[in-house]
């Protein structure tokens, strides 16, 4: 056997250079920084009330919904839930909770009442912060302290603006940058959704990567007016939009949900200039007849991320919106999360090309690894991409193994991505090894959907891999899709607020598609299956078909061959 010698080690780095990150800070100094002068500035414009809170006004209600927090019993170290769709009290509360020194697990109130609880428990939350409209899925959580609405409160719960009424007088908390201030659940790799553990200093490393120092990545400056349709609860919003814009004094137009004219119509009364979207959002912007009636000059960054977009699509949009320049940021919930972004968005940009991630962000380091040798590869070789650097999470909330599987010894996190590095420093992403899947920029974690559906009685074993519709058939479908496209986009929203609508699955790239063994005596059928399952979970997690087979193909070990189950799927829809 002929002994392989790692070749060299070839790290890529970003091109600007490294600028001091202030992570010694807690976020919320950090974000608000610069108060002194942008006081007077609007911070906040919610979309559906008109409402709009200066620098000023959303700092002292963050220090208030702190001290209303503190009056709930909630002090260093314990867990905040929040339930919200975007608003102001959910900028409130996490900050709030930032300035106590507490966590905020945020959540997709979609979920469902077992979905919640899961990651109640796993959190170790006390109060959950909601609409009143959820309030009956949470009620009878055991070990809950209290339920905050933000609207009229049902019996038994307490109001949001009632806990806002204190002098905003906040004991001095002291606050170590290790401290975890965020904790989004993500499956990560492998396995069932765990917790995200994201510190003060990770958060501000990421966010300094992106919108600090002299030649900033994501050049954000305070006439900027940031698009946040896409949900706070998911970290690109969190991270790359609010966080991003509180730090360099910008404001956030807030949109709780998506709804086509109400966004265009806040686009161009706002003079929106920067786009946080998703594919499924660029395809809406970029096919939608509404577009037209309104102007949207004012929008010069186009920001996608949370799952690939194809050329096609970025072209389709740019027709539209020629002034704008277009580009991707690549993240991942575990890499604090951003790894790379767009040149092109920088103050002193550098051009980009049409499908690629942008280059590795500042004060970090990339690599590029076969997944069998773990060997480092050059530029344009794919394999896993791995970064390092302050921004990265702390670890999985308790759970060390998972931890130790995901960042490395030498503090190198495995995404789980299959890229490469171009000639110009550019990463682009061509497949995924991990088992997630992603349903319109949603995660999708299989394992979670085999656990449930190996508890039926009539199964036994089953696997769940993604079916992935690679070229989005833009023509084909959309003499279909426009039919019922102006009268129901409301209702076909993708990264998705609003409901669940079969006629825009060919958007989501990719869908859960199951492999079932039943048992012996049984003959239950797909559509009972799939019916089992959307009972248990919330809409972008529901089977899109299922196939029986014999026997779950798997390795001696035990683990699913997820590629064999794939290339049967490949087969089948080309047949
Ligand atoms: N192209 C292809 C992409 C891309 C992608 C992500 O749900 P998570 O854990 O996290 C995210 C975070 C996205 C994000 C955050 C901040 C930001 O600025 C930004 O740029 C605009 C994006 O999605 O899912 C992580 C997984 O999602 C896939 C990839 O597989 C990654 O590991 N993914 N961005 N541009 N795929």
């Amino acid at each position: 056997q002929p002994i392989s010698v790692p070749p060299e080690l070839t790290i890529f780095r970003s091109k600007l250079p490294d600028i001091p990150l202030p992570n010694h800070l807690p976020l919320h100094t950090y974000c608000f920084e610069h108060l002194p002068e942008c006081r007077d500035l609007p911070c906040l414009i919610i979309s559906n009330s008109g409402n709009t809170y200066t620098y000023a006004e959303t700092h002292l209600l963050c220090r208030k919904a702190a001290c209303g927090l503190s009056k709930l019993g909630i002090a260093k170290g314990d867990c905040v839930m929040v339930l919200l769709h975007n608003s102001a009290e959910y900028v409130f509360a996490f900050m709030g909770a930032s300035m106590l020194g507490a966590v905020t697990t945020a959540a997709n109130p979609f979920l469902t009442t077992a979905e919640i609880l899961k990651q109640f428990k796993s959190s170790g939350a006390k109060v959950i912060i909601t609409h009143a409209a959820y309030v009956e899925k949470i009620r009878n959580i055991e070990g809950l302290t209290a339920i905050v609405t933000v609207d009229e409160p049902p019996q038994g719960c307490l109001s949001f603006s009632h806990i806002l009424e204190n002098d905003a007088k906040l004991e001095e908390v002291e606050i170590d940058s290790e401290d975890p201030v965020a904790m989004p659940y993500s499956s990560g790799t492998t396995g069932l959704p765990k917790g995200v553990v994201l510190t003060h200093k990770s958060l501000i490393s990421s966010v300094a990567q992106q919108v600090d120092g002299e030649n900033p990545n994501l050049y954000v400056k305070r006439d900027d007016v940031l698009l946040c349709v896409l949900p706070l609860f998911h970290i690109f919003s969190l991270n790359s939009v609010l966080l991003c814009a509180l730090r360099a004094g910008a404001a956030v137009f807030i949109m709780p949900k998506f709804e086509i004219n109400t966004m265009l119509a806040g686009i161009e009364k706002h003079r929106v200039t920067i786009a946080a979207v998703v594919p499924p959002l660029v395809l809406a912007m970029a096919k939608s007849p509404e577009v037209e009636k309104y102007d949207l000059g004012s929008i010069r960054i186009v920001l996608s991320g949370a799952a690939p977009l194809g050329k096609e699509l970025q072209e389709a949009l740019r027709n539209r919106l020629p002034q704008a320049v277009f580009g991707q940021g690549y993240g991942m919930t575990e890499a604090g999360p951003v790894l790379s972004m767009c040149p092109a968005f920088a103050k002193n940009p550098t051009p980009a090309k049409s499908g690629s991630c942008g280059t590795v962000v500042r004060n970090a380091e990339l690599k590029v690894i076969d997944p069998e040798t773990g060997f480092s590869l050059g530029r344009n070789q794919p394999g896993e991409i791995c970064i390092r650097g302050p921004q990265i999470m702390k670890g999985y909330l308790n759970d060390p193994e998972a931890t130790a599987t995901t960042i490395d010894i030498e503090g190198w996190l495995h995404t789980g991505d299959i890229g490469f590095v171009d000639d110009d420093d550019e990463v682009f992403i061509v497949d995924r090894v991990k088992e997630l899947i992603k349903f319109k920029g949603f995660q999708v974690p299989p394992a979670e959907l085999e656990s449930l559906l190996i508890n039926h009685p009539s199964i036994t074993d089953a696997a769940v891999v993604p079916y992935v519709q690679k070229h989005i058939p833009l023509i084909l479908f959309f003499p279909t899709f426009s039919y019922s496209f102006s009268k129901n986009l409301c209702n076909i929203f993708f990264f998705s607020f609003c409901g669940y609508n079969r006629q825009i699955d060919e958007a989501a790239g990719e869908v859960p598609v199951a492999f079932v063994v039943r048992t012996n005596d049984s003959d239950i059928t797909e559509e009972a299956i799939k019916e089992y399952i959307s009972k248990q979970v919330v809409f972008y997690k529901r089977l899109h078909k299922v196939y029986f087979i014999h026997a779950i193909p798997k390795s001696p070990t035990g683990k699913i061959l997820r590629k064999d189950l794939r290339a049967k799927l490949a087969a089948a829809s080309a047949a």
